[in-house]
Formats: C-alpha cells, sequence, structure tokens
C-alpha cells in the first residue's frame, strides 16, 4: 500500500528532535531482584523493543544514538536481570540504542577488553553509534539521572558500586561500566587483546586515556551508583598473573596492540528480541 508508506515515512521525516533532558526520567531506582523472572517476561515488558534489542523513541527523533557492548559467557542469569531493567532505564532516557552481547565461544580463559574490541568492530558494522557503553553483566544502574550519552572525555560511569561501599576503590578505577565515543575509542588504539583471565584490563584502559592525551570524565557520585548481582569468580576466568607486569609496560604496547591488531572469527551474529547476540572465537594466551 504505497500511500501508507509515503505516510509513514512522512511522519518520521516530521518528527520533532525529543528534548535536551527527557521528561521521562526519575531519580533513584529501587533495584531487587524478581525470583522466577523469565526472558519471556522481560520482552512482553518492552513491546517497542525490535529485533537485534534495538530502539527509538516512538514519539520524537533522539539525538543520541548509544550501543551498549556486554561481554558474556555463561551468566544467562545476569543477564537476565540487566536486560530487565537496562531497556526501560535507556527508553526513559529517549535514547536511540541498541544492545549487543558479545559471547566467547568455548572454554578457552575469557578476555573481558578483547571482547569489547570485537563489539565495537561489529557493533559500528551495524550503525554510526556516536557512543559505546562497555558494560560488565551485573551492573545495574540506580539511578536514572546516570545518562547514558558520551562525554567530551572517556566517561567512567560505576564510579560508586555497592560493593564497594558506593565509593571508587581507588582513584585511577575504571572498571565495570564506561563509555567512549568511537573517536575517543580510536585515539586510544581501543581497549588490550592481551589480557588473559581476571584483572588489570581495566587499569591498562585507564592508562591509555591518558597516554592519548585524554582524562577520564565521570557522573557525580549521587548518579554513578550500580548494583552488583553477587557472585563468585568463574570458571576459565582465573586471575592473570602476568597481569601487573603488563600493566608496567602500557605505555610501550598501547600502540601496536588494540584496535589495529584485534584478530578474531565472528562465528554467529542473531539477531534475538531483546539483544543482538555475537558469538566469537578470539583464540587464546599463547
Ligand atoms: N564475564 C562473563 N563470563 C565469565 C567471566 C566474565 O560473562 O566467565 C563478563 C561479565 O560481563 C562480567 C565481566 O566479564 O561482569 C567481568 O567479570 P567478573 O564479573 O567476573 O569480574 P568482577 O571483578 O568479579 O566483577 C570477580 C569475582 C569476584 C568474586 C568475589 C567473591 N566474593
Ligand atoms: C584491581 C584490579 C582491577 C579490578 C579491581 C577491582 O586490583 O582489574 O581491582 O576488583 N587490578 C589488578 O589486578 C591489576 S574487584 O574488587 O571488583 O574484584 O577491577
Amino acid at each position: 500500500n504505497l500511500s501508507l508508506i509515503s505516510k509513514s515515512s512522512l511522519r518520521e521525516e516530521e518528527l520533532p528532535f525529543c528534548p535536551e533532558t527527557s521528561p521521562y526520567i526519575g531519580g533513584p531506582i529501587r533495584v531487587t531482584l524478581p525470583e522466577n523472572l523469565l526472558l519471556e517476561e522481560v520482552e512482553k515488558k518492552n513491546p517497542y523493543v525490535s529485533k537485534g534489542g534495538r530502539y527509538k523513541p516512538p514519539d520524537c527523533e533522539s539525538t543520541h544514538k548509544t550501543a551498549v557492548i556486554i561481554p558474556h559467557r555463561g551468566r544467562e542469569q545476569h543477564l537476565k536481570y540487566l536486560l530487565y531493567y537496562l531497556h526501560p532505564f535507556l527508553q526513559r532516557q529517549q535514547l536511540n540504542y541498541g544492545i549487543y552481547i558479545i559471547h566467547q565461544a568455548g572454554n578457552f580463559t575469557f578476555n573481558r577488553a578483547k571482547l569489547l574490541n570485537v563489539g565495537f568492530k561489529e557493533a559500528m558494522k551495524d550503525e554510526d553509534w556516536d557512543c559505546l557503553f562497555y558494560h560488565d553483566v551485573d551492573l545495574i544502574p540506580e539511578d536514572d539521572r546516570n545518562i547514558y550519552t558520551c562525554d567530551k572525555f572517556p566517561k567512567h560511569a560505576s564510579i560508586a558500586m555497592d560493593k564497594f561501599g558506593y565509593k571508587l576503590p581507588y582513584k585511577s578505577y575504571f572498571g565495570g561500566v564506561s563509555a567512549l565515543s568511537p573517536e575517543q575509542y580510536m585515539k586510544m588504539n581501543g581497549f588490550p587483546n592481551n589480557y588473559w583471565g581476571w584483572g588489570g584490563e581495566d587499569d591498562d584502559i585507564g592508562i591509555r586515556v591518558a597516554l592519548s592525551g585524554m582524562i577520564i570524565s565521570r557522573p557525580s557520585i549521587q548518579h554513578g551508583r550500580y548494583k552488583m548481582i553477587k557472585h563468585g569468580h568463574d570458571k576459565g576466568n582465573e586471575q592473570n598473573p602476568k597481569r601487573f607486569n603488563m600493566l608496567t609496560k602500557t605505555r610501550r604496547t598501547w600502540r601496536q596492540d588494540g584496535m589495529n591488531s584485534l584478530q578474531y572469527l565472528l562465528l554467529s551474529k542473531e539477531l534475538q528480541p531483546l539483544y543482538t547476540n555475537i558469538t566469537v572465537n578470539i583464540g587464546t594466551d599463547k
């Protein structure tokens, strides 16, 4: 039906821009983890989310395009709770957004930072995102005013986590949730690919920010609050004994190791109802 098609495209062109501050944003969020929550219920609660976990405000044109990149393996329970909170949270902010799960295939040692590099590369093939949020699966934002857009400098968002008593554990901490524009990301050659196992990769990323001539931006301590879903160490993500030594060398390695040396094998890309699932073989430590 031609007249319908032209009508709907006209409507889209005529949408006004969304206001600078969304009228749907509230304050603190009381995070609880409902027992027996099903992914189907999360789908039902988010009827305006389209295939691959994409959303645009229906009544205005968003001025922000944000991709959320989540490194993942074997944390389906956490993922379910994160999606339950994150979709409505991002919709209240009137963002044009997409959620990507970067799933590490196989049982080799986990590599969070390399998965995030894959997420950047794959997400940018889909869309000209102007901001990418790098988001641990177990961190749920606790305040609506923690806006998921990028700042002038790389942003560390999870500055007040419950497990650290709602303050930074140390001054240069850059773990959990961070946000960079593609320009900021490329300026620091992305993230390191060589941190296999737990620890240090977030510190390396923080060091890269400084080495590439930028500074860390942070939300206010009242807004950057997160609840961490409690868990133990994962099998396959044992502490990386090399991390301290590697961190002394970042100054020498960051230009060679990062986006410009990233290699991986894309195994599948599925558009699930609530997220795009990218499954990848990232190899293993040599
Ligand atoms: N991740 C996975 N699967 C894994 C390992 C890590 O999905 O097997 C992802 C996930 O997004 C996670 C992130 O990588 O949020 C960071 O890993 P992590 O949550 O294991 O790291 P964190 O520092 O916790 O949060 C480490 C275990 C702390 C145990 C404390 C026991 N009291
Ligand atoms: C530091 C780690 C970071 C880690 C942070 C918080 O010591 O990777 O602790 O850890 N750096 C090194 O090991 C060099 S946590 O309390 O969440 O387990 O993110």
